[in-house]
């Protein structure tokens, strides 16, 4: 039998993921930046999970002010909303208000101990992102971040992935990626990417065909460790009978 191939690294996606960020953090963050425009506008938090859909800020201000009847204003006005909005997120983040995902730290400090390398990859806006990561993983543990900043195509598009592989120069069949949406895992499967999903509270719902393996948290049954994501990355590549070099296609 081919030998799988080695776990080289793991790209971590942001929102939802590292950190539990959509209901207490990026939500306010709209809806003071409706009030700070002038807007009549405020999510709730169910609005705001079918809002999650529409991934990047921007597009889920234009698509709902569109659906609201703003019209061709809907477009200028939501950059205009979407910059305050990211300002505001970020001087939250900066203040220290938002927390890790229980058990991600420890999963990220075995990473390192093991040797094996950390990215991310979101559709989130560097403004926010570049603190957040610093703040949760500390400078320097992710050796490449790719953000909504950096691509034209947002996640389910596979450019973030595709981008965070280029620039750690490794094959997607030597990666794991942690996402947290069907959205994510859509993303890094079609850039040949094997995929742990850590449901949230908004997510937990959603089709998750074409994991490697999901689950709700990042502690139990078992906390995930190196020696974990290695054992699930092995497995997904035996299971998915693809050797290295060969077309990937990620059932
Ligand atoms: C989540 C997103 C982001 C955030 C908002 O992406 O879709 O748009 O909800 O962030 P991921 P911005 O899980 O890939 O990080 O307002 O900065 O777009
Ligand atoms: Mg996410």
């Amino acid at each position: 039998m081919l030998p799988t191939p080695d776990l080289l690294a793991v790209i971590f996606d942001v929102d939802g993921t590292i950190a539990d960020t959509e209901r207490e953090g990026h939500l306010p963050a709209f809806n003071d930046a409706f009030l700070a425009h002038g807007l009549d506008v405020t999510w709730s938090p169910q609005e705001y999970g079918r809002l999650l859909r529409i991934t990047g800020g921007r597009h889920r201000i234009a698509a709902d002010l569109r659906a609201r009847g703003f019209g061709d204003r809907a477009g200028e006005l939501a950059t205009e909303i979407h910059e305050t909005k990211t300002e505001l997120f970020r001087t939250r983040i900066v203040a220290g208000s938002v927390w890790p995902r229980p058990g991600l730290t420890d999963l990220v400090s075995s990473l390192v101990d093991d040797g094996i390398r950390i990215a991310i990859a979101t559709t989130g806006r560097a403004a926010w992102v570049e603190p957040l990561i610093a703040r949760i993983l500390g400078n320097g543990v992710a050796e490449t971040m790719v953000t909504g900043d950096d691509v034209a195509r947002l996640k389910p598009d596979p450019a973030a992935y595709q981008r965070a592989l280029e620039q750690l120069d490794v094959r997607p069949e030597n990666v794991l990626a942690i996402e947290d949406s069907e959205i994510g895992l859509r993303a890094a499967t079609a850039a040949g990417v094997a995929t742990v999903v850590v449901t949230t509270d908004y997510t937990e719902d959603q089709d998750f065909v074409g994991a490697a393996v999901v689950r709700g948290s990042f502690v139990s049954p078992q906390p995930l460790d190196a020696a974990s994501l290695r054992r699930i990355h092995r497995q997904w590549w035996l299971r998915c009978g693809h050797p290295p070099g060969s077309h990937h296609e990620l059932r």
